[in-house]
């Protein structure tokens, strides 16, 4: 070892802006110290680098388990340099100090989720262990190493180096980081390793690896503090969902927006056909499946014009220009005078003179570019003192049959509108109820602590329409005879589709059959609590 002059010591597996920082770190007279490929990499760079094999007299053995694992590189990294004895003992065994550490480890998670998949062999070899030990070792020791694990900290680290003053918040925060590092890296390996040796769905702990998107202006209401974290593995993977959505153009997101914008994109992403659902305040209040999806968009605006002044507007389809000068154009249904107005579109792709056309239609809009959902994830919500997880409801239109069990059996487009009816109710708040015609909604009725009252506000907003609509409940009728399902059949609807499930089942087959009208059992029901 060069006793005296200062060591970095580098080892990656992401090798990203590797020549930058082995030259920044050589300009500053740093000895570099390097694992096999890491020196291989700088070589090629033209920057020189010690292996660490020869720093340590001893070759990378095992295949590679055992490469930086030596006191020639602990004992650089974790002597304390106030300490006489830490340094004398360094001094005896002709050990340098290391005072930078940059490290990534092996890419576990990245090969175990990848789509091709690797035996459980390769999985166990990719699971660092010197890495790790070497990020804790500078972490711990940070008052006097400085200890990086992202390559977007490098240009950070490069300057800090150049000034002149020392900065214990800048090597505390650079700890915490390589910490986290460590923990989320732990978290997926002992995850992994729970899949592989258990049949059941829920770990016996969890631990959940968030990372910090960005702070929010506020939450709920602007007393509220907030900020958006995103799941990592799914940042990572780029699985889609909100959280991976690009902003094209717009204020910043809000709170209220995330949760918006998710409601109205899981609802827009269940429909084959091209679609539009308008959604205000989580809910959606205007839905439209049409072959020219400027009429669709026109409809679930038309389907609620009130609510969905202000509202997210989510399509799953590309918008185009046509498209995109109607929602900057389109008046109010209700008052010709006002343009609409939104908060968000969103939708999975746009074109060229699409997004320049939204651009147009105000400041604050925000635009952003959505991918589906990944299926199968957990979902997870907070309740005081802990967590509830659940499978997401994936459930989709071929999963579901549509058992007639009323005396009339429904046309093919009445079965088409409880169909269509179902796949909103999915997103409704309980008790939802949404009346459609012709793959329109019409009415809905969301949130109300009974069924009925929900079935009153939805025939409400679906008002002299719904003469041959189609009518979904997300859950059972527990009543029928002077209740919802007899006000349903008196209000005209021709098609009631519905879980079934109640003792008074017979009651509501029963009342179908006297008013003419046709009735689905889903056998499934699709609360949203
Ligand atoms: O197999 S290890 O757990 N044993 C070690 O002693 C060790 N030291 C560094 N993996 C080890 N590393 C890792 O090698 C680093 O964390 C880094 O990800 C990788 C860099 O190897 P190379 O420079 O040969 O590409």
């Amino acid at each position: 070892a060069t006793l005296g002059k200062k060591h970095a010591l580098i080892s990656l597996s992401d090798k990203r802006d590797l020549a930058v920082l082995g030259s920044g770190l050589q300009e500053l007279g740093y000895t570099i110290v390097s694992t096999g490929g890491t020196a291989s990499a700088l070589e090629s760079d033209g920057v020189s680098v010690t292996k660490v094999e020869d720093l340590t007299g001893f070759p990378e053995m095992l295949d590679g388990r055992v490469k930086t694992l030596h006191p020639y590189i602990h004992g650089g990294i974790l002597a304390r340099r106030d300490l006489e004895h830490h340094m004398q003992a360094l001094d005896e065994h002709k050990i340098g100090t290391i005072d930078v550490v940059v490290v990534n480890l092996y890419p576990f998670y990245e090969k175990v989720s990848s789509s091709s998949g690797i035996s459980f062999e390769d999985a166990i070899e990719n699971i660092d262990i010197g890495g790790p030990a070497m990020i804790r070792a500078a972490a711990k020791n940070h008052k006097d190493v400085l200890v990086v694990v992202d390559p977007k900290d490098y240009p950070a680290l490069l300057e800090f180096l150049r000034g002149k003053q020392d900065d214990q918040q800048f090597r505390r925060k650079l700890a915490q980081k390589a910490f986290q590092h460590v923990a989320s890296y732990d978290t997926a390996v002992s995850e992994w390793l729970w899949k592989q040796t258990s049949e059941d769905k829920f770990p016996p702990s969890m631990t959940v690896s968030l990372s910090l998107r960005s702070a929010l202006r506020y939450g709920e209401n602007p007393h509220q503090k907030a900020a958006f974290y995103v799941d990592k593995s799914l940042a990572e993977v780029n699985a889609g969902g909100i959280a991976t959505a690009i902003q094209h153009h717009g204020k910043e997101m809000s709170y209220n927006n995330y949760l918006d914008a998710d409601a109205a994109w899981n609802c827009v992403c269940e429909f084959n056909r091209p679609t539009c659902v308008v959604v205000k305040h989580t809910n959606p209040c205007g839905v439209a499946s049409r072959d020219d999806i400027i009429e669709a968009y026109r409809l679930a605006v038309k389907a609620d014009p009130v609510s969905a002044f202000g509202g997210i507007v989510a399509f799953n389809v590309e918008v185009d220009e046509a498209l995109a000068k109607d929602i900057r154009e389109f008046r109010s249904p209700t008052d010709n005078e006002t343009r609409m107005f939104y908060e968000i579109v969103v939708a999975p792709k746009y074109t060229k003179k699409g997004l320049e056309v939204l651009r147009g239609k105000s400041k604050t809009l925000r635009i952003l570019e959505a991918n589906k959902n990944s299926k199968g994830k957990l979902s997870l919500r907070q309740v005081g003192g802990g967590w509830l997880a659940q499978d997401s409801d994936d459930l989709v239109l071929e999963d579901i049959q549509f058992k007639t069990v009323s005396e009339k059996a429904p046309q093919e487009s009445e079965l088409s509108d409880a169909q269509f009816a179902w796949l909103c109710v999915k997103h409704v708040k309980s008790n939802a109820i949404v009346i459609v015609k012709d793959n329109c909604m019409l009415g809905m009725g969301s949130g109300q602590p009974n069924r009925l009252e929900s079935l009153r506000i939805a025939l409400r907003k679906a008002g002299d329409d719904v003469k041959g609509a189609a009518l979904a409940s997300d859950a059972f009728f527990p009543f029928a005879w002077n209740d919802a399902v007899e006000e349903a059949c008196q209000s005209g609807i021709s098609v009631i589709a519905e879980p079934g499930g109640s003792i008074r089942d017979g009651d509501a087959i029963d009342c179908c059959k006297k008013y003419g009208v046709s009735l689905l059992f889903t056998n499934v029901r699709h609360f949203r609590h």
